[in-house]
């Protein structure tokens, strides 16, 4: 909530019905202000002068030239035209992954889309950063994940009926900070305190202590780095060896049982999967196994994996031996037990929905039906018009030449940035709207200022709450909203009624609105006109009533009921994948190494595992800049987290600065001792800008903390290709000499033309 003085804005505050306010928007006000506001468009010197023609791209390099709002338009128009006459609208990669801001009205993917579906359509991309192997395998094994998230049992549920909540990966209560549409109540330290409470035994088995609460009273098993499904096999190696599943279930509601026990035994390839065995891999106690194994059985248990588990390379297996474990200790499809990929992730897994959702401001169809998955984006810049494989299809690459990017920021969000260079280099023109200069906006050719959520009225949809966020600044420099920047290149492109209805945006606010109050009206609920809903500030909308028991008509009665699966049924096995011969993704969960983790020959030359999680402290690389992140760093650095160990073989103390490295990059970051994670195993948050050494340069250290200079840029398997950001082995070794200065929130150089 926005405190004002004197008609302007003082600062931001939590919304008093907040139990535990996250601080991470509290800088919202400053970083609009700040000097890193993009203040005017502006164009790469290079493109100016030769046109998109030109091939010899340098892009993050050259200096920019300051021009007008009508020549910025006129340009983009005249480049879309240029493109569109020579490779079509598939020529055209409009996807722009990311974030951007909460609001309904100004989501600048929307507007965007929109836009280029009018314009003939845009190379578009399926999948997610945040869940794209979960996304794919799962609607092999269970059916479609948007049927089995709404499903998922809520913490209430789970004080009531659940008795073990074992979680891989943890319930970090950071990430729970967030959601996508926004927030208003943040609950889930309650809910899971309450949980707590009421009985409910937590585990948490992840290299991190601190993934779970410590007033949780957690039991924390420490294992390698993606182990989990190692683990996983060993503990269905003790309920079949021990007779403890659920023959009743496996028989009546899945099929592939019999492919799946054989491989747990050792039957199929001689490898029996013995808590032995896995205890080798995951380096943790083999009784520790068998005792949780035991006490999975016994109790209503609800098996969680958090997203980042499967962000890694073959990130499909522990996603779907989750799901098989849930099968074989008999909990699935019984109140308060199951699998749930998702808690502590996002804030609204576990928590109540509400009972309908606002309508979303219409994007129209794309008449271009050519994608790839999203996170191989380097790969498809770099070798256009070639096979890829991806979930039993072969696709062929798009030639991209020109990207479209509004509301997301790849160079922080892609993996491997020294690739990514190379590959953002290849097309003709790369156009970027954004309200601050961000790596994105200094590797763009067209840079166009846009303005931040204070700068304009919207309508957030969050956890079941309408918000009226309301504009509380004055645009910053000449920055206009994304839709009065399309609106404008629309009429130089001759579509600019199309693309507005004959509305301004305050009368689209009022559409989207009264279109969701009459839509509320109809399942029963009166709503105040735009007006008061407006005054109010916040609706709280009634809950859907409590989600059915997560697959419990299935369970019941599984022919009335069936999955979307092959056979209706939970697959523990799989003809179908089997049938497109992926040696990464074999017919059934399996165990197949990562091509970095500590037990790899890799491991000699870079000893320790990089995770690189959701920072604490921002949305991604959005409020770097801000008082609360920037109180994180040490040095002006990104915190990397280090056993006490590890930081000792290598003579280095807390506070330190050091130099993190492998053979895709390097990035500096400083160092905070912490017990709390395993030995071999390092962490640091994703999200601090990219801030090269020699801006331009590949290979260049990045003297701030970036991860994804190290994260190797590699598809999850040929199923779903997607990204493996947690596969990373690096050296760490103390930097010496003079320290960098940070540059990332200057302004680059421009020139006068
Ligand atoms: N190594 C590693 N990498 C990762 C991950 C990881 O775990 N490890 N996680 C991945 C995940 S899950 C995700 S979701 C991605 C996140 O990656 P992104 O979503 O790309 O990250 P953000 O920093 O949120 O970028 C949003 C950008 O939109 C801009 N913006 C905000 N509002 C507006 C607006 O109204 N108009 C315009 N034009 N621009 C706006 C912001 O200034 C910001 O630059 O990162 C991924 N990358
Ligand atoms: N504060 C904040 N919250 C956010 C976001 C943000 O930017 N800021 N972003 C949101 C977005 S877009 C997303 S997609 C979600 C992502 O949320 P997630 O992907 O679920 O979480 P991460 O923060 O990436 O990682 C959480 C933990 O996983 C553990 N981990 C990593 N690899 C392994 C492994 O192989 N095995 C085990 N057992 N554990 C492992 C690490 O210890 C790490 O601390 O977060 C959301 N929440
Ligand atoms: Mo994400």
């Amino acid at each position: 909530m926005a405190r004002m003085r004197d008609g302007a804005v003082a600062r931001l505050e939590a919304h008093p019905a907040d139990p535990d306010p996250s601080p991470i928007g509290y800088d919202m006000v400053d970083v609009a202000r700040s000097t890193a506001r993009v203040t005017q468009p502006m164009v790469r010197k290079a493109f100016l002068d030769h046109g998109p023609r030109y091939a010899d791209n340098r892009r993050g390099l050259e200096p920019f030239v300051p021009v007008s709002w009508s020549e910025a338009t006129g340009l983009v128009a005249e480049t879309l035209q240029s493109v569109k006459a020579r490779f079509g609208n598939e020529g055209i990669y409009g996807g722009a992954y990311g974030w951007s801001s909460a609001g309904r009205f100004h989501h600048s993917q929307g507007q965007l889309h929109r836009f280029l579906n009018l314009y003939g359509g845009y190379v578009d991309h399926v999948d997610s950063y945040s869940w794209a192997a979960l996304g794919v395998i799962m609607p092999h094994v269970l059916g479609d994940m948007m049927r089995v998230h709404p499903e998922l049992p809520t913490w209430a549920e789970i004080a009531k009926n659940t008795q073990l909540f074992v979680a891989f990966g943890g319930v970090p209560l950071r990430n729970t900070q967030v959601n996508p549409g926004g927030l208003l109540r943040h609950s889930v330290r309650d809910d899971m305190k309450a949980a707590r409470d009421a009985g409910v035994e937590f585990v948490c088995i992840s290299p991190a202590r601190d993934d779970i609460a410590a007033e949780l009273g957690a039991q924390w098993i420490s294992i390698r780095p993606h182990t989990d499904t190692a683990f996983m096999l060993a503990l269905a190696h003790v309920m079949l060896t021990e007779d403890r599943y659920d023959r009743d279930f496996l028989t009546r509601c899945c099929t592939g049982f019999e492919t799946l026990r054989d491989y747990v035994l050792g039957v199929s390839d001689g490898v029996p999967k013995t808590p032995a065995w896995a205890a080798n891999i995951c380096d943790c106690k083999p009784d520790v196994i068998v005792a949780l194994a035991r006490r999975m059985t016994e109790r209503r248990t609800l098996v969680s994996l958090l997203w980042a588990i499967q962000r890694a390379d073959h990130g499909e297996q522990p996603c779907w031996m989750a799901a098989a474990l849930a099968s074989l200790a008999g909990s699935l499809g019984k109140v308060g037990g199951g699998v749930g990929y998702g808690y502590g992730s996002v804030h609204g897994y576990g928590t109540a929905a509400s009972r309908f959702k606002a309508t979303p401001f219409p994007q129209g169809s794309n008449a271009v039906k050519t994608f790839f998955p999203v996170g191989r984006l380097a790969d498809v810049l770099l070798n256009p018009r070639t096979p890829m494989q991806y979930n039993g299809q072969t696709l062929t690459t798009p030639d991209i030449r020109l990207i479209y990017w509004v509301g997301g920021n790849p160079f922080h969000h892609h993996q491997d940035i020294n690739k990514l260079i190379r590959a953002w280099q290849r097309p003709e023109a790369v156009i970027v709207h954004e309200p601050f200069w961000t790596a994105t906006a200094r590797h763009a050719d067209i840079v166009l200022p846009a303005t931040t959520p204070l700068e304009r009225d919207d309508i957030a949809f969050g956890d079941g709450s309408l918000i009226a966020s309301h504009r509380v600044l004055d645009p910053v420099g000449q920055a206009r909203s994304d839709y009065a920047i399309f609106a404008d290149i629309a009429a130089g492109l001759g579509f600019r009624d199309a693309f507005t209805e004959g509305r301004s945006e305050a009368e689209w606010l009022t559409h989207i609105y009264e279109s969701t109050r009459s839509r509320a009206k109809d399942s029963g609920l009166d709503l105040p006109d735009y007006a008061g809903f407006r005054r109010a500030g916040v609706i709280e909308l009634p809950q859907a009533p409590p989600p059915p028991t997560m697959f419990g008509a299935f369970r019941a009665d599984p022919a009335a009921h069936p999955l979307g699966t092959e056979s209706g049924k939970v697959q523990l096995a799989s003809a179908r994948i089997a049938s497109f011969g992926y040696d990464d993704c074999p017919g059934h969960p399996a165990w197949l190494e990562p091509i970095e983790w500590l037990g790899s020959p890799r491991a000699a030359t870079y000893p320790i595992h990089l995770l690189s999680s959701q920072p604490k402290t921002r949305l991604h690389s959005q409020y770097d800049n801000g008082a609360v992140s920037q109180a994180s760093k040490v040095q002006g650095r990104e915190p990397v987290a280090m056993n006490p160990d590890d930081a000792a073989a290598r003579g280095l103390d807390d506070g330190d600065v050091v130099r993190v490295f492998n053979d895709r990059g390097a990035f500096l970051a400083g160092v905070r001792v912490n017990d709390g994670l395993r030995r071999g195993v390092a962490h640091v948050s994703t999200g601090a800008w990219y801030d090269p050494l020699v801006p331009g340069e590949p290979g260049t250290l990045d003297v701030h903390g970036n991860p994804n200079m190290v994260a190797p840029d590699r598809g999850t398997s040929q199923l779903a290709q997607g990204p493996s950001a947690q596969s990373a082995l690096v050296q760490i070794e103390k930097f010496e000499g003079p320290l960098p200065p940070i540059r990332a929130f200057i302004p680059p150089a421009s020139v006068p033309r």
